[in-house]
């Protein structure tokens, strides 16, 4: 079982990924759940994730390839082991994100990053909870923590396009990606995303 949590920097991912892990211990035991997340969770992948997040870049391809890098080991090393050890993986961000951000964000085109992603054989995820913010509120929220990473300095403008490479996405596979308010407050979100656990878990 896959499940990723995906949105806008400063939607509230981690957050809310500590609280969904620790919903799933409870029900499932501590041994049979992972708690994971990309780019860089996996080991040797601090310094891509340091590369990516704050080294100057020059081409769009650049950093694409470096998500694919990065993603190709963690789904490797860590995704597959663990549900093959049938276990369930709560992973923050994943192959939405390289839609959104490197198709939507930077004007990459979408077939061929679909056909890498089919070819490396990358598992789909069961269920995505995509936590939707208004533009505003995510950069107040990420403005407030202090430093920006490279990504989060490309603006407002970039982040309505990933926005918008969401919410086509969510179109494209409803089953799979579930819209959450994430402009409520941490406990309300929280709950929304434990009702929708409980229907993708109790089949
Ligand atoms: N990327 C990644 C790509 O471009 N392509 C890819 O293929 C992949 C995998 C990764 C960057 O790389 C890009 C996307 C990203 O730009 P990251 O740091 O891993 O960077 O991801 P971010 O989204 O930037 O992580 P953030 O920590 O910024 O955002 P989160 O996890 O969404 O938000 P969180 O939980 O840290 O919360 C942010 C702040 O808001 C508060 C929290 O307390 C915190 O201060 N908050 C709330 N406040 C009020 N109400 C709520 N409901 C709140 N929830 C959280």
């Amino acid at each position: 079982m896959l499940i990723t949590i995906e949105g806008i920097d400063g939607a509230g991912k981690s957050t809310q990924a500590e609280k969904a892990f620790a919903v799933l211990k409870d029900s499932f035991g501590r041994e049979n759940v992972i708690w994971t997340r990309e780019p860089g969770d996996w080991n040797g992948g601090n310094l891509l994730r340091k590369l990516l997040l704050d080294t100057e870049l020059s081409h769009p391809l650049s950093e694409l390839f470096l998500f694919l890098v990065d993603r190709c080991e963690h789904v490797f090393k860590v995704v597959v082991p663990a549900i093959n050890e049938g276990k369930i993986v709560l992973c923050e961000r994943y192959t939405d994100s390289t839609l959104a951000y490197q198709v939507w964000g930077r004007g990459l085109p979408l077939e061929r990053i679909e056909d890498l992603f089919l070819w490396s054989q990358f598992p789909v995820p069961d269920l995505t909870l995509w936590l939707d913010v208004p533009l505003e509120e995510a950069i107040q929220r990420i403005n407030s923590r202090g430093r920006l990473d490279r990504i989060e300095s490309d603006g407002l403008e970039f982040l309505s396009r990933v926005r918008d490479g969401y919410l086509h996405l969510r179109d494209r596979f409803p089953d799979r990606i579930r819209r959450v308010d994430a402009s409520e407050s941490v406990d309300e979100v929280s709950c929304i995303i434990r009702q929708e656990l409980k229907i993708l878990l109790k089949d």
